[in-house]
């Protein structure tokens, strides 16, 4: 009797909560980070741990069971499109071409609840790759066109490249009577490619960013402005004008409208690149990242918080590629990135924002061996080299606990190759091989499970 009442009442109770359509919450993620930092590579991996979590132990520390599915697009970004990019590294086990694109996909969870009577509880979560260089634009807000070009030109005479004291040449030659269609195109193109050029060769504190990663405006003339020192000229008056139109229309009430509604962010920075390219490469990486922080600064209130509210409270540090060395060298290697995330934070004021710091490898690619050299056991990789189409086994150097000095930084010590992903066959559709993604996994949603 006592039991039948109690089934009856849990139908009872389970009717009542079936008719109660709770409202499925999204978390908005966007992950972040320089071009060729691993964005693309870590959203795809992230997302195949995810829908493919039950075929090997669960991916989070957290006892609670759920099943993930790829929504269709809610939002006018561009689709990430996962499926063909699994497909690229998974079955022709290549590196997918890079993008410039803004792109986003959603995951929804479903959590078993505990009690029978209850239904299960949903939750989404919406990843955005997101180009790190245009955040660096934030660099320019609150900077008038002449504040802006000098300190850019102040900037470029430190650098000791060619295309850069070309370019400072030519806008040395300007004059008062600097103007027309042929000039502006002329100084725009020079001051481009020199962008180009610096990023190829691992400077990464480029601004503007839409310049480097221009998306859908890749040839709009909007763009058609560079630093020039001041001057009466209508060149002058011409670049001034479209970069106050750039920072409205295209940094204020495009770019940054994104931020707006991010919840998490993850960073994704490449320390590899920056100790194979020394001290400059490293600094100027620094400054970048110190550059995207800036959105969350307080002392930025006074130009930023006027327009700008952040409702990002978690930025999670994430240095890629962790398979590049061996993993005997992981413990420095988080070092290097504590120390990269401290610099960073200690010249701003970002005490309310929580930070992490995980050293991740999405798609691991080599293995740590033992090799004897001189009669010594050394730790080396092992991994199909993307020069040589073949295995190989290198030494990568001895990776410091600490980011060497500018006299000290040996780049020629460090010995790191672009390697493909490993051949192997992922025939039982098991998620791709990783260090360290589910510590992300659990820092990403293990508090929404
Ligand atoms: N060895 C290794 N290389 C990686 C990994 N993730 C990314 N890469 C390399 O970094 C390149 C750039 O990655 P991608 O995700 O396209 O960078 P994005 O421009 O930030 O989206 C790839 O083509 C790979 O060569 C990884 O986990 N291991
Ligand atoms: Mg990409």
């Amino acid at each position: 009797m006592f039991k039948n009442n109690i089934k009856e009442l849990t139908k009872k109770v389970s009717a009542a909560v079936d008719n109660i359509s709770m409202p499925i919450t999204t978390t908005k993620i966007a992950i972040t980070g320089l071009s060729r930092s691993g964005k693309t590579i870590f959203i795809t991996s992230l997302i195949d741990q995810l829908l493919l979590q039950k075929k090997i132990t669960p991916i989070t520390s957290r006892k609670q069971p759920f099943n993930v599915t790829i929504k269709s697009p809610t939002t006018s970004i561009k689709r990430f499109d996962y499926y063909s990019l699994k497909k690229i590294i998974k079955e022709y086990h290549q590196w997918p071409d890079g993008t410039d694109d803004i792109t986003s996909t959603t995951l929804e969870f479903e959590t078993k609840s505990r009690y029978s009577f209850l239904n299960n509880s949903k939750f989404r979560i919406e990843l955005i790759d997101y180009p790190g260089e245009w955040i660096l634009d934030i660099a320019m807000m609150g900077l008038s066109y002449e504040q802006w070009s000098e300190k850019t030109i102040n900037w470029m005479k430190n650098i000791d490249e060619e295309i850069v004291k070309r370019y400072l040449n030519s806008i040395h030659e300007l004059s008062d009577k600097s103007k027309g269609e042929g000039i502006e195109n002329n100084i725009h193109q020079q001051y481009s490619s020199m962008l180009s050029f610096l990023k190829n060769n691992h400077y990464s504190n480029l601004t503007p960013g839409r310049f480097i990663m221009p998306s859908d405006l890749a040839h709009d003339p909007i763009l058609c402005f560079a630093p020039i020192h001041q001057s009466n000229s209508s060149l002058h008056q011409v670049f001034k004008e479209r970069y106050e139109y750039y920072l409205e229309n295209i940094v204020k009430n495009i770019q940054l409208e994104h931020f707006r509604g991010f919840d998490r962010q993850i960073v994704l920075i490449d320390i590899i690149e920056a100790l194979q390219n020394g001290h400059n490469c490293y600094s100027d990486m620094k400054d970048g990242l110190r550059s995207m922080m800036s959105l969350y600064d307080h002392r930025n209130k006074n130009f930023i918080a006027q327009w700008f509210s952040s409702s990002i409270k978690k930025v999670i540090f994430v240095a890629t590629k962790a398979d590049l060395i061996t993993s005997s060298q992981h413990n420095n290697y988080s070092a290097l990135l504590n120390e990269m995330v401290e610099g960073i934070r200690k010249k701003m004021n970002v005490d309310h924002i929580k930070t992490e710091a995980h050293i991740i490898s999405s798609v691991k690619c080599t293995e740590t061996v033992i090799r004897e050299h001189n009669g010594k056991n050394l730790p080396c990789i092992q991994g199909i080299s993307s020069k040589e189409k073949k295995k190989i086994v290198l030494y990568p150097g001895e990776m410091p606990h600490s980011f060497p000095s500018p006299q000290e930084w040996d780049t020629s010590a460090y010995n790191y190759e672009v390697f493909l992903p490993s051949n192997i066959s992922y025939k039982d559709n098991i998620p791709f091989d990783h260090i360290n993604m589910d510590k992300v996994v659990d820092s990403i949603i293990g508090e929404l499970l």
